[in-house]
């Protein structure tokens, strides 16, 4: 059964196209650099906004009608699966994200619910083996069900951090038997509400032996996916423990699991944080933690987490400067964690989105790739920390200083002079970049 019938393929035609079901910028096969696009960007389509989510928000109900809603239950997720092909194929698009309770309805039991998650398993397995469309990663909703109140692996309640185990556990091995690439840890309810009633220090050493024990079981059973942790400061928790990449970074370094994880860094979790998306990249890019990306963006008017579809060009470009100053993604890639509006509730408009988002990326990929060309940023870094080359600069960076040694040199100063820093003009320079690599000059 097909459920896209007015959606034929979905191809690349130029900038002047005005056909919404085009891409006007993504060109999979157009060499950027030393890859292909569809090399660098790795796109990815999240299961739970495009075929699950309805448009529920917390003042109303859902809007949205998909053609699978005809169906309940285990038929509904069947459906989905049969939609959800479609969609990549149309879409063109190499990569796929989910959580266990998007592709499978929770059963009465855990054994009924590893029941459902087989059946749609095993039908998935066999729709990618005719489909270029692989797994970027899974993850498991250990957030939504009420028995997750207090959170998962971060629980007050043991059985819940062993129910949460189990859950982990069929993910991994779920994610095995379908070949993904990376496995997701985001912290969902692991963080507080309050310091009252939280146990902070044995909250945070179980989820570090939660994580190693998945570490373990991951090896236990040859899964060689990368793991990645995904922060984000707040919602649903107050505190999340995994606020940003640097205090997961640190989390990860005080319980000796560095060298197994890298993040995946969501574009509208770092505004949350109070930090650029590209301050999030950079910092895991220069720690050598950079992993994979989930593409979206927040609305700056709002303090929530809004997943909007990436539209903002400026945005795009300094992501894909850190995405191509880091040599690309590796195993990771740009999923789409990213929903129509509310009001955006007809099935094209999911078509329209991703459209809108791969074409996002193109743009940015394109501007990166000439800054970069033009060692635009390189040769201003390269001015403006000259003083760090030579005297007693390179003496500070080669670590032949110490404070005696530095105080005669500042007593001999007679003079200390500072350069501008000449933010207005790299801004311009930024717009005529965005401009003009679309120009044609
Ligand atoms: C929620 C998160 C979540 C993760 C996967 O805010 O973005 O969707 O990406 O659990
Ligand atoms: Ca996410
Ligand atoms: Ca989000």
């Amino acid at each position: 059964m097909a459920y896209f019938n007015n959606i034929q393929q979905i191809k690349y035609e130029g900038a002047a196209s005005t056909n919404p079901n085009a891409f006007k910028f993504y060109n999979p096969a157009e060499k950027i650099g030393d890859k292909t696009m569809e090399e660098y960007l790795r796109f990815g389509v999240a299961y739970w906004h495009t075929f699950v989510a309805d448009g529920t928000d917390p003042f109303g109900a859902g809007t949205m009608v998909r053609p699978w809603d005809k169906f309940t239950g285990m038929d509904q997720a069947k459906a989905r699966v049969e939609a959800a092909f479609e969609f990549f194929e149309k879409l063109n698009v190499p990569f796929f994200c989910f959580h266990d309770v998007d592709i499978a309805p929770e059963g009465d039991t855990l054994r009924e619910t590893y029941q459902n998650l087989d059946t749609i398993v095993a039908m998935i397995k066999d729709y990618m083996k005719d489909s270029k469309t692989k797994l970027l990663w899974n993850t498991v909703n250990n957030f939504t069900n009420p028995r997750f109140v207090h959170g998962a692996a971060t629980s007050n309640n043991a059985d819940i951090f062993a129910y949460s185990a189990a859950k982990v556990k069929k993910g991994l091995e779920v994610g095995k038997e379908l070949g993904a690439e990376n496995y997701v840890f985001w912290g969902g309810r692991e963080g507080y509400e309050t310091l009252l009633n939280t146990d902070m220090k044995l909250e945070m050493d179980n989820l570090g032996r939660f994580m190693h024990m998945a570490v373990d079981y991951a090896k236990e059973i040859n899964f060689d996916a990368q793991f990645l942790i995904e922060p984000k400061p707040k919602e649903p928790t107050t505190h999340q423990y995994d606020f940003d990449v640097a205090t997961g970074y640190a989390f990860l370094q005080n319980y000796g699991l560095q060298d197994h994880f890298k993040f995946n860094i969501e574009a509208n979790h770092a505004t949350l944080a109070g930090h650029t998306f590209e301050h999030e990249l950079r910092y895991a890019r220069v720690n050598g933690m950079l992993g994979s990306v989930d593409a979206n963006q927040g609305d700056p008017l709002i303090g929530w987490d809004t997943d909007e579809f990436p539209t903002d060009l400026y945005a795009t470009t300094l992501a894909m400067y850190e995405i191509i100053k880091n040599g690309g993604l590796g195993r990771g890639g740009l999923n789409f964690d990213a929903k129509v509006r509310r009001g955006s509730f007809e099935t094209d408009d999911l078509f329209h989105a991703h459209i809108a988002g791969m074409d996002s990326f193109a743009i940015g990929l394109k501007v990166a790739n000439k800054l970069i060309e033009d060692q635009v940023f390189e040769n201003i870094l390269d001015d403006r920390y000259s003083s760090y080359k030579e005297g007693i600069g390179l003496d500070i960076v080669e670590g032949k200083t110490d404070f005696h040694k530095l105080e005669d040199y500042a007593l001999g100063l007679t003079n200390i002079e500072n350069k501008s820093g000449r933010l207005e003009k790299i801004k311009a320079t930024v717009n005529q970049y965005l401009l003009r690599t679309f120009a044609g000059e």
